[in-house]
């Protein structure tokens, strides 16, 4: 055999087991998956500036963690791709002209069992899959934790584009989804990025924010974004960071509501593990003035309420329920 034969055969079989490990991905129930290369991050440099402006507020891990994230080869030793997948989690309750005002809300992303349990298990099925197809190869599982540009390699793995709002939206799924990421040495055949820029000249999200948080497209202060105010931020809020948070329990999805790609392609995830609790998509925020440490844990503990805890949560609804108070 030549070593262009040599070659040949190898090329085939990475493409063969490409295509093996995608059939499997969406055999376990992802609704999209892709191949990112690992080239040093096309957006490095507004990573430093986004950091250096202070808009990560407390989350401090995202400073300790920024060589990784302009550099994802850095992540595992001698990976040669991420397999990146997407998890639709949409309930079909897209409200783009949402009134404030009403009852205290809860997220879409929040409203089912953590997805962190979820699909952590349904990731490390796909990582034995890969080290089935490709034996003695090495995998490594992220979700959401860890130093992961996780939207950069989605829209790397052919899976969509980064918007204005910063999130990754899929042509056919719109943003309603969770990435989770799978970094190998496993050798499979990288797809081709999503080149196109589909917000044209749309700018409703940026518009629609309620805190205009927005600083321009494609960069968010999240110290004024109520989903850092209700999940990530620690200890009580200032008098402003309290009138920020309107009707918001936990997260927030304004400026993905208003999204037409959502209002057109989004719908409802017929995933039985991520089913929404009536507890969590129609929430009364007096509850959680009242909870004790154990009630909290017992029924709040296997979701994403776990977050910011009983504090936080009792914080968001004293927020949430002082704006309604005659
Ligand atoms: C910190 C964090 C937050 C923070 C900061 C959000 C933010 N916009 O950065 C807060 C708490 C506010 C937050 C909120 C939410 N989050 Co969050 N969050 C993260 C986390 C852990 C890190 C993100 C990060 O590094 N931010 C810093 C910015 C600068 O980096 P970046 O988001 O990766 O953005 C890159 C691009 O913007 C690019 N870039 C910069 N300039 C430009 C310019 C152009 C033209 C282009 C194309 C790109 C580009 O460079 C950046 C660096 O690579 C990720 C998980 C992860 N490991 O990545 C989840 C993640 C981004 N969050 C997620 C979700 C679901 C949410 C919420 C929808 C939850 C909710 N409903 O409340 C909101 C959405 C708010 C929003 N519009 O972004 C999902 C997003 C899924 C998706 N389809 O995009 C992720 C990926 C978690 C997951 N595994 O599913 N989040
Ligand atoms: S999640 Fe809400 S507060 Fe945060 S940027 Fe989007 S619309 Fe604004
Ligand atoms: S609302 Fe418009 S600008 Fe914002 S993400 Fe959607 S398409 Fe892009």
């Amino acid at each position: 055999m030549t070593r262009k034969d040599v070659e040949q055969k190898r090329r085939v079989a990475t493409s063969r087991n490409t295509v093996e490990v995608k059939r499997r991905a969406r055999d376990l129930g992802f609704d999209a998956v892709g191949v990112a290369s690992l080239e040093p991050n096309a957006h490095a440099v507004e990573l430093e500036r986004w950091l250096a402006a202070g808009y990560a507020g407390t989350m401090s891990y995202l400073h300790r963690q920024s060589a990784r994230r302009k550099q994802p080869a850095r992540i595992m030793a001698g990976a040669k791709v991420a397999v990146v997948t997407l998890t639709n989690y949409c309930h079909g309750s897209i409200d783009p002209g949402a009134v404030p005002g009403g009852a205290a809300k809860v997220a879409q992303y929040a409203q089912s069992a953590d997805y962190h349990r979820v699909l952590g298990r349904r990731l490390e099925q796909l990582a034995a899959a890969i080290r089935h197809v490709a034996p003695g190869a090495q995998t490594r599982v992220y979700l959401d934790a860890g130093p992961v540009p996780e939207r950069e390699l989605a829209q790397r793995a052919g899976l969509g584009w980064i918007a204005k709002n910063m999130m990754l939206i899929h042509p056919m799924l719109g943003s309603f989804t969770f990435i989770g990421v799978i970094f190998t040495d496993a050798p499979l055949t990288p797809d081709l990025p999503f080149q196109a820029d589909r917000c044209g000249t749309c700018r409703r999200c940026l518009d629609a924010c309620p805190t205009d948080a927005f600083v321009a497209p494609h960069v968010m202060d999240a110290r004024r974004c109520i989903s850092y105010l209700t999940i990530e931020h620690r200890g009580d809020f200032t008098t402003d960071q309290r009138s920020l948070v309107g009707d918001w329990l936990l997260g927030c999805d304004v400026c993905q509501d208003v999204c037409p790609w959502n209002v057109r392609f989004a719908r409802a995830t017929a995933d039985p593990a991520l089913a929404p609790r009536s507890d969590l998509a129609a929430p009364d925020a007096r509850e959680f003035l009242e909870l004790d440490e154990e009630t909290f844990a017992s029924r709040y503990g296997d979701t994403p309420l776990e977050r910011p805890g009983r504090h936080g949560m009792r914080r968001n609804a004293a927020a949430t329920l002082a704006r309604k108070a005659p």
